[in-house]
């Protein structure tokens, strides 16, 4: 089982390094973490995805770092500040990009969440996470969030 998580932490480390070789640019996803349960937001664009789930993000810009990009992404969709505290998964490859997942707290003292740019938003505790409807990438940590809302 060592020799195994080793072997997976060496591969994560390869898909890093190949995503900043080719330069895909990343797309940062962010699990919320409040009480147990995270947030997820409801996409209305594109038409595929309308209607489904997400951790919210976005592109990370030229030369920005991730962690200021999920802080700027999330200010933006949602009108809250976090601080960012650690990574949930593997990185995914999407068609054009990479999806890399944080995980984050409100700040003490930031404002509620609200939906600037989704059509919902919603806490989901780890009994619900796994019959979201989430889109096809953010599907694909179901259990990584699930244990991460387990582990307190
Ligand atoms: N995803 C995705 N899951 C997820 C996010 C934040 C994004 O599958 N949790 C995908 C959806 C899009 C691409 O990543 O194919 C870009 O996400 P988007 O549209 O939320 O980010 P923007 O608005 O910063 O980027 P553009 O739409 O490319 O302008």
């Amino acid at each position: 089982r060592l020799v195994l998580r080793l072997l997976a932490a060496r591969a994560e480390v390869l898909v890093e390094r190949a995503a900043e070789v080719t330069g895909r640019p990343v797309v940062v996803a962010t699990a919320v973490v409040r009480d147990g349960a995270v947030l997820a937001a409801r996409r209305t664009r594109p038409a595929e995805l309308a209607g489904r789930w997400e951790l919210p993000g976005g592109r990370v810009e030229q030369g920005e770092a991730e962690p200021d990009a999920v802080v700027r992404e999330l200010r933006e969709e949602l009108g809250v500040d976090v601080r960012v505290t650690g990574r949930l998964g593997t990185d995914l490859p999407l068609a054009d990009v990479l999806l890399r997942v944080h995980t984050a707290e409100l700040a003490p003292g930031s404002p509620e969440p609200e939906p600037l740019e989704h059509g919902a938003l919603r806490w989901v505790d780890a009994a619900d996470v796994p019959g979201l409807d989430w889109v096809p990438a953010d599907r694909a940590v179901a259990a990584d969030l699930v244990t991460l809302l387990r582990s307190g």
